[in-house]
């Protein structure tokens, strides 16, 4: 039986790959960051009551930025594969804590990789980090002939999130090379699902597409509706990860869906799931997206409403423009092959999000606040 140690546990992709690694019959452990409200939504279902014998889950506290702490709980797990998936995640808001960013992202890494060098770990135990798309930057020049970037593709950081999570990578890659220690970087390109945080484009979207069919929020305001991200899922992608620590040679693999979607599709898919035709007219700040029609009786809009707007304070100081993965590698090295396209992501979402806020509705016709929570 493995044992596996998660940071980032209570995190989307955390939360999906506790639930693969305990299905394949693992002991996993995972650090969750002490708060002051619960934060382990995403994984309640997987608790195990620590009174009872032989339990194949267990949290510990424990922080990224705290090297004894980590040092600690190795030690104490001596974990066959530790998944890094612990990061200050969200590419905007690290342009407000650059240097939290750069600790928890970058060195919070090397933290990792020195904890399994100080205990003596290297041969027993493997490291997966969770590099990113956003070390390529979008740059359009660095993609390769068929237009994708790749595991050669030069990387071009834009923002203090993609300029931590290269540090996250070099120091991945440097230790493999260094110590010979199993130690691999996914480049994962987007990936969403019911559970991702609710202020990335994606979740904003079909949170607000669900609030707004069942009237319980007016419009939408969004940043960039011209980027472009490859959105896959994010249950398609944790096996990817685990695939990744299988192999026989420790190596670096790009998992992308090699489709790339705007912004303002994602919008228009959303919408339509419930129902909602759009129309979009305007540029730039100005541009809006309104209601011609809308097909499902359950859901009371009238033809012409305004929904989406444009607001620029969603705007980056540095953006990423495009993003397109090119999976072959990791399809042909790892056998992998996402199982979601994005119109059955997209209708996983909002159906998911409809159903959360029509619970919501009968609460508010029952006399009940409703929370509010915007970004
Ligand atoms: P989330 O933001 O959903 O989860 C991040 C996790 O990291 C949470 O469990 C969070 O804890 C934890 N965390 C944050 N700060 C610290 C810290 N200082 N010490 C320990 N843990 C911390 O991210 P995802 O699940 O979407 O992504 C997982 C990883 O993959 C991240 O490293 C992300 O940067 C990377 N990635 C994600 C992609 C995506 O599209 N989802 C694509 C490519 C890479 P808490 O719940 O307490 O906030
Ligand atoms: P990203 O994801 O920055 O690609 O990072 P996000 O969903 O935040 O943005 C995607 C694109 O949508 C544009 N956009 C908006 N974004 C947000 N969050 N809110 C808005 O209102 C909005 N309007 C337009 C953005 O400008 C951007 O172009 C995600 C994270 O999961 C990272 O941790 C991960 O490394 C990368 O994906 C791959």
């Amino acid at each position: 039986m493995k044992t596996a140690l998660i940071t980032g546990i209570t995190g989307q992709d955390g939360a999906y790959l506790a639930e693969l690694l305990l299905q394949k019959g693992y002991i996993v452990h995972g650090i969750k960051r002490r708060s002051s409200l619960f934060n382990t939504d995403r994984i309640d279902h997987l608790y195990q009551d620590l009174h009872e014998e032989k339990i194949r889950f267990k949290l510990h506290y424990g922080d990224l930025t705290d090297s004894t702490n980590l040092i600690r709980i190795v030690q104490e797990v001596q974990p066959d594969e530790i998944y890094n998936l612990g990061a200050m995640s969200h590419v905007k808001v690290s342009f407000d804590s650059p240097e939290y960013v750069a600790n928890v992202d970058g060195i919070g890494t090397l933290r990792i990789l020195e904890a399994v060098r100080i205990l003596g770990l290297e041969k027993k135990t493997r490291v997966y980090q969770a590099s990113t798309s956003e070390l390529y930057g979008g740059m359009p020049e660095n993609k390769n002939d068929k237009g994708f970037y790749d595991e050669n593709s030069p990387f071009y950081p834009r923002s203090p999130y993609g300029a931590a999570k290269i540090y996250g990578f070099w120091i991945t890659k440097n230790y493999r090379e260094a110590y010979g220690m199993f130690a691999c970087n996914g480049i994962l390109f987007n990936h969403e699902s019911p559970l991702r945080g609710e202020t990335f484009v994606t979740r904003k979207i079909t949170r607000a597409v669900a609030k707004i069919a069942q009237g319980l929020q007016e419009k939408l305001y969004l940043g960039n509706l011209e980027a472009e991200r490859d959105w896959g899922h994010a249950k398609d992608y944790v096996e990817a990860m685990w695939r990744i620590l299988q192999q026989d040679v420790p190596d670096d693999y790009v998992i992308a869906t090699g489709v790339t979607t705007k912004v303002r599709d994602f919008v228009r898919m959303a919408f339509a799931e419930v129902g909602i035709t759009l129309a979009f007219k305007g540029q730039g700040v100005e541009e809006i997206a309104y209601v011609v029609s809308c097909s499902n009786p359950d859901f009371q809009i009238t033809a012409g409403t305004e929904v989406v707007g444009v607001d620029p304070a969603y705007f980056r100081p540095t953006e990423v423009d495009l993003l397109i993965g090119d999976p072959t590698k990791s399809k042909t090295k790892l056998g992998w092959e996402p199982k979601y396209d994005l119109a059955a992501l997209v209708k996983e979402m909002v159906a998911t999000d409809v159903e959360h806020f029509r619970k919501e509705t009968l609460l508010k016709s029952h006399g009940y606040k409703i929370k509010n929570q915007f970004d």
